[in-house]
This record gives structure tokens, sequence and C-alpha cells, in this order.
């Protein structure tokens, strides 16, 4: 199973712009399916992963498959929602499945996009803390609590990373006790239509480092405490997973076919950064580089798998 994060937030604060921009970005030019539509409020979404483009390079394989995350836009939470207003329950239902929840709050200022409940200029520490406990309060209300929450500041675009709003970050973060990162959801629109080189000279250009997206994934498996490791199938197939630290070569080995968890003989292990030095897995062999391990091992990230399974 993927990684589910659900996006919730006020009317209005950008969750769909944000949310069809994720489901269109090609971050992964090694992707085969970029992000496949199960729904139009869900999408697959891969994970981008410089190692894996490089490892697939040395491999060079029929096939190369990216972690991926699944992206669920929850419209509907409004004042009242847990009392069955807007959308009521459905939403809920589906908050209650996701792994992490994405909250966006609106930090960006348009005349032209209204603001519900707002007391306070938009973007201004005031109102972004009203705006986020709203929600919250919806949320306890409704028995959702203890689950973990990133908030996301949805700021206009070309003020991504001002001062101001790191000022902002800061506090909100401190005063939520949780993680927060800051975006554009329109900038991460716009860079739907463009090639990766593109995007890079775009970004750079705003002296931003990386895109909303990645930001955000990188974001989940820290909160979540996820490792990425990789299979090769003997060269013919490279694939990224996504594992909670700490599990076991068998948990990875389940993750990947289940007859291969049934079936575990051992595991070959070395770290992807070896392999990429050595120019392949066969010379990283050769060089005595590739472990042996067992049922036990726990798995390391960045670690490269080989599964020796019995029939
Ligand atoms: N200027 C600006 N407008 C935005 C930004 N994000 C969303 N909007 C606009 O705000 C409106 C509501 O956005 P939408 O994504 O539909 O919000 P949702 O109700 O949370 O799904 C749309 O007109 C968007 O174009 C942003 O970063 N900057
Ligand atoms: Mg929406």
């Amino acid at each position: 199973m993927s990684l589910q994060i659900g996006i919730v937030g006020l009317p209005n604060a950008g969750k769909s712009t944000l949310f069809n921009a994720l489901a269109s970005q090609r971050l992964s030019e090694t992707a085969v399916h970029p992000f496949t539509t199960i729904d139009p409020h869900e999408a697959v979404v891969s994970v981008p992963d410089r190692d894996l483009t490089e490892l697939s390079k040395v491999i060079n394989p029929e096939k190369t498959i990216p972690a991926t995350v699944i992206f669920i836009d929850i419209a509907g939470l409004i004042k009242g929602a847990h009392q069955g207003e807007g959308l009521g329950n459905q939403f809920l239902a589906k908050i209650r499945e996701v792994d992490l929840i994405a909250h966006v709050v609106r930090a960006f200022q348009d005349p032209s996009v209204v603001h519900l409940s707002s007391k306070h200029e938009p973007g201004t520490l005031e109102q972004i803390i009203d705006d986020i406990e709203i929600v919250n309060l919806e949320l306890e209300l409704a028995g959702i609590t203890g689950k973990k929450t990133v908030y996301i500041l949805n700021v206009t675009e070309g003020q991504v990373g001002e001062n101001r709003f790191k000022e902002i970050t800061g506090k909100v973060k401190d005063k939520f006790n949780s993680e927060i990162i800051m975006l554009s959801a329109k900038l991460e629109e716009e860079l739907i239509d463009f090639s990766p080189d593109e995007r890079s000279a775009y970004l750079s250009e705003l002296k931003i480092k990386e895109t909303g997206l990645s930001k955000l994934i990188k974001k989940a498996y820290f909160m979540l405490d996820l490792i990425t490791f990789y299979t090769v199938k003997g060269g013919k197939e490279v694939h990224a997973w996504s594992l909670p630290n700490g599990q076991t070569g068998l948990a990875a080995a389940g993750k990947v076919h289940t007859d291969f968890a049934q079936n575990f003989i051992k595991a070959e292990v070395l770290p992807v950064n070896d392999l990429l030095e050595l120019g392949g897995w066969k010379k990283a062999k050769e060089k005595g580089k590739v472990r042996l391990e067992g049922k036990d091992y726990p798995v390391r990230n960045k670690d490269v798998i080989e599964f020796k399974v019995g029939k």
C-alpha cells in the first residue's frame, strides 16, 4: 500500500490547486506512470528520488518503478462539519484512513478570492492561527485526534521564502507542535507545463531550492519515519519501495511479494551509493561488497536488496 496523504483546509485555502499541481508533476523522469488517477480526488504520485534515477542509469533495466504516494483532495471542511454541515461525515471518514494530514492554510493575498471567516488580513499570523484552529476544532469534535499533521503555508507566488513568512512558519510550528512547509500552490500549478530543465531554471530564478511536492514528500517520510529501499530483479526492473524505519528484511520481502516473505532464504544487500560507485551489481559482488543478511536484518535507508527465495 502506498502512503496516503489527505489534503484538508478551509474552502479557498488552495487545496485543489495544490492537488492538481501535485497530481500532474512529472518529477521522476524514469517514472513509467508519473501519476494515475484512481478517482478525481485521488492521485498516485511518484516520489522524487535522484538515487533511483542514477540507479536506473547504471542498471539500465526494462522498467523503473518509483515509490508512490497517494494524495487525496478532501473537500468540505467548514465550521460545523462534525455535525454534518457541508459534506459532513463523508470526508471525515476519508481523513480517518490517511497516514498523514496535509493541512493547507491560506497565506496568499488575493482580493478576488473570498476568505469566508476572516477577521484579520489574509497572510497575517492572526488569520493563519484562526484558520488552523477552526479546522483543528472540527477534527477534534469529530474525534479525529492524534493524527500526524503537516501544515502547508500557501503563500503568494513570488513570496516563497520571505522572512516574514519564515517567522510565521516558526511560530505556527511552535504553537501547534508540528511540522510546516511553505509553498505557493499557484506557482506549483505553473510548473505543470514546464520541462524538468525549465522548472529548475524557473525555481532557481525565484531562489527556491525545491518544488512543493519534493518538500512535502520529504517531510512526510521524516514525520512517518519511513526509509527507502530498492530492488533490481536481476537487472530487469529497478523498483523503489518505502518501509517504516526499523523493519526487517522479512518485512521488506513481504512488501515486494507475499511469496517472498513465505519463502525467504536470505537477502543480498548493499548501499545504493556503493552500487553506483562500483558501477553495477556484478562488479560490487566481485569486489565482495554485497553482504548476505537474514530475516531479522534491520533494513537501512537506501539499501539495494536482492531477495533469495525458495520455491
Ligand atoms: N494568488 C493565489 N491564488 C491562489 C493560490 N492558491 C490558490 N489560489 C486561488 O484560490 C482560489 C481557490 O483555490 P482552490 O484550490 O480551489 O481552493 P480549495 O477550496 O481549498 O480547493 C482559486 O481561485 C485559486 O486560483 C496562490 O498560491 N496564490
Ligand atoms: Mg477544492
